[in-house]
């Protein structure tokens, strides 16, 4: 077990001064029962408690930390950087180089504008997209997350072909009526929504591989359709690498099934840690933005010298090695080891797996989509991470959330949670 009597004094406290005692909500439990813990400090594969309880980490603060956590040569960055200033507002070099190396790695990139969180780059390409296009209306999909924005805390509306509602308060019914939802993987559900709005629709943005309802993939030919429809019907094409991106491969889910998307977004690996968002894409559409352009966009602290030079350190050492192939392995390893793990116990589970993304879900029938996760028995899960925190293993507090890897994580540590799984497993 995890001892607790010092995250439990800090949560009680923290709960009289933010609400829920969180800053943000995934980390509040609320999806598995009982309290989070508070970290003390993060050393590669590893987060130690206020409590001193040492976990293994497969969350990695929900991506960013590819090469662990306190990577020597992203700490050292940030220190040396720090001693130049903390930020500016002025243009400063490492945006040059920022902007330089997201182009060398993907692409499809022409242009690249920083921000600040996933949330600010995914909101600013849905504003581009629909600056560029003169039209409102855009697609995303169910189980797919892109940030906080009004337009997407939006779930498909009863006429789901034609108009979407809140799925916030606060989100007002004007605002989500310009947002569609669809199912993923549903080719038929993409050409009747296209076909019921012709001409209307200013962008589709999707996760090529949603890591926010669990984890599942496209099926074969599916982006594939997507980047046709899209290109005859003169939408955006925006894929959200938020997640994906840098950590699929070194140009993300785009290289790995060999699609150009007109517009991607991306953030956590590219800040090392460090608040950042950015966006980018074809130079034409990106030319729209200000100040060359009519759709507004903006930031303090975008571009800011410690989250570029921490970024920078991350893709720099991702290009610098073999990460990707030791991510690949190591994906391999637990996933064969978890399987292993529920068939000796008898339990159905389902595991999907993208490189060093994955999730493994409580149920015996494939997930394609959402509503297939939906079916996973969540009191299990319930079981099972608790069961693994106190095995010393930390899981992503929900089923639905995907779990990640990192090149840090070694073949010992992975021996250790496929033991602990086999034992768990056996009292779920
Ligand atoms: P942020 O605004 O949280 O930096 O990014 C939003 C976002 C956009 N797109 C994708 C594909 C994302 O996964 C995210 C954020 N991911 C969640 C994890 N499911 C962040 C964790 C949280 O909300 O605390």
């Amino acid at each position: 077990m995890i001892s607790r009597a010092k995250s439990e004094a800090l949560f009680a406290e923290s709960l009289q001064h933010i609400p829920g005692g969180v800053n943000s909500p995934v980390r509040a439990f609320r999806a598995v029962g009982g309290q989070p813990f508070f970290v003390q400090s993060a050393k590669g594969a590893r987060v130690t408690t206020v409590d001193g309880d040492e976990l293994i980490d497969y969350v990695g603060t929900w991506g960013p930390a590819i090469l662990g956590h306190s990577h020597p040569k992203i700490i050292s960055a940030v220190k040396a950087a720090a001693d130049h200033g903390t930020s500016f507002g002025i243009p400063n070099p490492f945006e040059v180089t920022m902007a330089r190396l997201i182009k060398s790695l993907v692409p499809n990139v022409d242009k690249v504008r920083m921000c600040n969180s996933g949330t600010e780059a995914c909101m600013s390409a849905i504003r581009l997209a629909r600056g560029f296009t003169r039209r409102d209306k855009f697609i995303k999909f169910d189980g797919c997350y892109h940030g906080h924005a009004d337009c997407l805390l939006v779930k498909a509306g009863s006429g789901a072909l034609t108009f979407g509602n809140p799925d916030s308060a606060g989100v007002p019914a004007d605002t989500a009526k310009h947002t569609l939802v669809l199912p993923f993987n549903d080719i038929e559900a993409l050409k009747a929504s296209f076909a019921a709005n012709r001409g209307e629709i200013a962008a589709v943005i999707i996760e090529p591989v949603p890591g926010n309802g669990g984890l599942y993939l496209p099926r074969p030919g599916y982006l594939e359709f997507l980047r046709q429809i899209t290109a005859e019907q003169g939408a955006v094409l925006i894929f959200d690498e938020v997640m994906t991106g840098f950590r699929l491969a070194p140009g993300g889910a785009q290289e790995r099934f060999g699609i150009r998307p007109d517009l991607s977004c991306f953030g956590k690996i590219i800040g090392g840690g460090l608040p950042v968002g950015a966006f980018g894409g074809r130079g034409e559409i990106m030319d729209y933005l200000a100040p060359l352009g009519p759709v507004y966009q903006a930031g303090t602290l975008s571009g800011n010298p410690l989250a570029m030079a921490a970024g920078i350190a991350a893709l720099e050492e991702l290009r610098a090695g073999d990460a990707y192939a030791q991510l690949e392995a190591k994906g391999a390893a637990l996933e064969a080891g978890l399987r292993e793990a529920a068939m000796s116990a008898g339990i159905p589970v389902t595991f999907n797996r993208c490189g060093s993304m994955f999730c493994g879900y409580f149920r015996g029938e494939p997930v394609w989509n959402l509503a297939d996760a939906m079916k996973s028995d969540r009191e299990r899960f319930k079981k099972y991470f608790h069961g693994m925190l106190a095995e010393g293993v930390y899981f992503a507090p929900s089923q639905f959330e995907a779990g990640f890897l990192s090149t840090a994580h070694t073949e010992a540590d992975i021996a250790h949670t496929v033991q602990a799984a086999a034992r768990v497993m056996k009292t779920l």
